[in-house]
């Protein structure tokens, strides 16, 4: 399995995400206001570049099975963009904010991945998606339900977003892994930990 392959060879790095501190201590309600905030300014820049991202890549897709599971995470983006915005607006944050340089190089290699054809596209949205999933899960599964962090775990933990994340590594296993596929789940792979020590550094 391509996506067995690509976990296994990237699983030293991949638990440094699930313990990243920015997710123990969001799980432990330990973590600096100002650093949610921080996350939540520079997250709601990455999810608008996302959009882009993906209207590229569903304009890209090889057939309609694609396509549905590819429009499938363009509509949750709906709920996911407002659930920033509320947020923003109860914590008084500014999401005008310039975003930091590494999250406009994470943005960018996003859409550039898209140039790179169909099986390095999917494997770039199957890693920045299970990369979510499996550190808001850890989240989930070590927090008290009651949390502040509540909405944010539901969107990217939930049964319909483990559902979606497993229909993206589906896409990724109709394709033989090739090197290019290679390189580019390991520099998500980078820019997911670059990404946290960013915000809680
Ligand atoms: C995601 C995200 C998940 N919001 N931010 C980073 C840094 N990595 C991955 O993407 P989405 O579009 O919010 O599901």
């Amino acid at each position: 399995e391509t996506t067995r392959a690509l976990l296994t060879a990237q699983a030293a790095a991949w638990q440094r995400i699930l313990d990243h501190p920015f997710v123990s201590r969001t799980s432990a309600g330990s973590l600096p206001k100002a650093t949610f905030d921080r996350w939540i300014a520079e997250d709601y820049f990455f999810v608008l570049s996302f959009r882009d991202y993906l209207d590229a890549l569903a304009a890209a897709a090889p057939d309609d099975e694609a396509r549905k599971v590819l429009a499938g995470g363009s509509a949750a983006l709906v709920p996911e963009l407002a659930l920033f915005e509320q947020a923003a607006a109860d914590r008084g944050i500014d999401l005008e904010v310039e975003p930091s340089l590494l999250n406009l190089g994470y943005s960018s290699y996003l859409l550039a991945s898209v140039q790179e054809g169909w099986p390095v596209g999917i494997t770039v949205l199957y890693a920045v998606e299970k990369a979510y999933y499996d550190a808001w899960a850890s989240v989930r599964d070590t927090t008290s339900p009651d949390t502040q962090y509540a909405g944010f775990i539901a969107n990217w933990s939930s049964p319909e977003f483990a559902a979606y994340v497993e229909q993206l590594g589906a896409l990724v296993d109709r394709e033989a892994l090739t090197p290019e596929m290679t390189r580019a789940f390991d520099r998500v792979v980078r820019f997911e930990l670059a990404f946290w020590d960013l915000v809680h550094g």
